[in-house]
């Protein structure tokens, strides 16, 4: 099918780096200190100095992404902003032309890790597993499933989703990633089964951010032939620096489109009771903090079930997540939670599970 062509990743994603070559950092003495530190524990060549205030490190393309997160964690945002960085390939020496063209550290690695993440999607190494949700009254069949992402590395190793996440974040396009995982999960559903319900994350700055558009996903539901009531946006918490008026707003544009919507992780370190009334959501998801032993603990007992009780009262339904032993099932189960996920019922898989006689 050649609408099966991503339609976010034809974004023009600027090219810092290519092959191997030098890192060249300019900033005062105590930043190029830590610079050369961190240079060291990544197990990279320095030339350190090579003239006044001026760190060369060697690098290749796949060593400078984990060199330039570290910088980016343990540098502080002063450091970022003054250091300058340009990346000369092979052994050439920076000349006075090349000057105009270093950018602040932080821009740079903006730029180096978008580059990162845009090869990731243009080479179809970013995908996604689906994780069934299912009725705790009935563990054996399915009710939906969530859309994970997963990358792989050109040598085919797992990335972690977080630092696909981070590097989204670090390079402004935490917008175009969740709608290529959207469009990746959408088609990978209509593909398996032709159709069925999905859960998909969506970062709470992405409501905002015009990569971001519902009219996106209103034309996969047509491609695709899936009814808006099938799909459920998931927006965690996890930032928490979270704009709820902008969430809020899209959560009733969702809802009145008749997309579901959902609060995310909720009982997990970052969340916040009040957002339930504040964002008013079809769904929530008990954080698996919160299932974690459920049935040992009575603190969390006494709080998932005011949230449950809570919920039912508000015609919210409860997914219990991470469930992963029977006796939290049975817990959750007898006390209300409608639904579940978890490892004891299903992990996230390549495909989703046939979805053919669910019941809605
Ligand atoms: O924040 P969110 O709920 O979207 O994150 C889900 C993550 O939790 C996924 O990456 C998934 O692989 C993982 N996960 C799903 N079920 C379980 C489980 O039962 N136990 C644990 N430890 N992790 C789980
Ligand atoms: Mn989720």
């Amino acid at each position: 099918m050649s609408e099966n062509e991503l339609m976010h990743i034809s974004l023009a994603i600027p090219d810092p780096l290519r092959g191997s070559g030098r890192l060249f950092l300019w900033g005062d003495d105590d930043d190029l200190r830590q610079m050369s530190a961190i240079a060291q524990t990544c197990g990279l060549d320095l030339d350190a100095f090579t003239s006044d205030r001026c760190l060369a490190v060697h690098v290749s393309q796949d060593e400078i992404i984990n060199f330039l997160s570290l910088l980016r964690r343990e540098l502080r945002p002063a450091s970022l902003q003054q250091t300058r960085a340009l990346f000369k390939p092979g052994s050439g020496e920076p000349t006075l032309a090349d000057f105009p063209r270093a950018d602040t550290l932080v821009t740079f690695i903006m730029f180096a890790r978008g580059k990162w993440l845009g090869e990731l999607m243009s080479e179809r190494r970013l995908l996604v597993h689906y994780q069934p949700i299912v009725e705790a009254n009935q563990p054996d069949g399915v009710h939906a499933h969530e859309a994970l992402a997963r990358g792989r590395s050109r040598e085919g190793e797992l990335i972690d989703p977080l630092r696909m996440l981070s590097a989204a974040s670090d390079a402004g396009l935490l917008a175009v990633f969740d709608s290529t995982v959207h469009e990746l999960a959408v088609r990978g559903m209509a593909d398996a089964h032709g159709g069925g319900r999905l859960f998909l994350n969506l970062s709470p700055r992405s409501t905002v951010d015009p990569n971001f558009q519902l009219e996106h996903v209103r034309r996969l539901c047509r491609l695709y032939r899936m009814p808006p009531e099938d799909l459920v946006f998931e927006i965690t918490e996890r930032e928490h620096v979270l704009d709820v008026d902008a969430v809020s707003r899209f959560f009733r544009e969702a809802q009145d489109e008749g997309f579901g919507v959902a609060l995310d992780d909720l009982g997990s370190g970052f969340s916040n009771l009040n957002l339930i009334h504040q964002l008013r959501p079809n769904i929530v998801k008990l954080d698996m903090e919160l299932t974690r032993n459920i049935h040992q603990d009575e603190y969390k007992r006494v709080i998932a079930g005011k949230i449950i009780e809570a919920s039912a009262q508000l015609d919210i339904d409860v997914i219990a997540e991470g469930v992963e032993q029977p006796e939290e099932l049975e817990w959750l189960r007898s006390n209300g939670a409608r639904f579940v996920q978890g490892y004891l019922v299903g992990r996230p898989d390549e495909l989703p599970r046939d979805t053919q006689d669910l019941n809605r």
